[in-house]
């Protein structure tokens, strides 16, 4: 028994670019940039909730690619999240929205990384899926 909560996070990319979404919710969290995601269900397989969270907060259909190394603890005691590199099934970037959970989207090239202020916990994430990126 472990009373670890998994969070699992997408580094969604299309057309070379990565996806950043902007919470909305909870207040100290509002404003703060993120890879988009949630919490692992009891029962549920971590890429299973990874395709659930993304078809809910984005209303995208995703291909996971590669889990990408590590894993990282978060500010609420007892989480941690896991990334996945993915990328979008017959959709096109601009055609994305914030359905919940989100008020805005970035499609970030390479050399825009770090123009939005990601969730402290989500930076290494970020700098993992860069490297992953540029070894593709
Ligand atoms: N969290 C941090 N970085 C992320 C994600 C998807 C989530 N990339 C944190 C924010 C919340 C907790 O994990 O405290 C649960 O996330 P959610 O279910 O509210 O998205
Ligand atoms: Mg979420």
């Amino acid at each position: 028994m472990t009373d670890r909560t998994l969070v699992v996070g997408g580094a969604l990319y299309a057309e070379g670019r990565l996806l950043a979404a902007r919470r909305s919710a909870p207040a100290h969290l509002a404003g703060r940039w993120e890879l988009p995601g949630g919490k692992v269900e009891p029962g549920e397989r971590p890429e299973q909730a990874l395709v659930r969270e993304l078809r809910e907060e984005l209303g995208v259909e995703v291909e996971l690619l590669a889990r990408l190394p590590g894993e990282w603890p978060l500010a609420r005691p007892g989480y941690a999240l896991r990334v996945w590199a993915a990328q979008l099934v017959a959709a096109h970037p601009d055609d994305v929205r914030p359905l919940e959970d989100h008020d805005a989207l970035r499609w970030l090239a390479p050399d825009q990384l770090w123009d939005v202020d990601w969730l402290e916990h989500d930076r290494p994430a970020v700098t993992e899926a860069a490297r992953w990126q540029a070894a593709r």
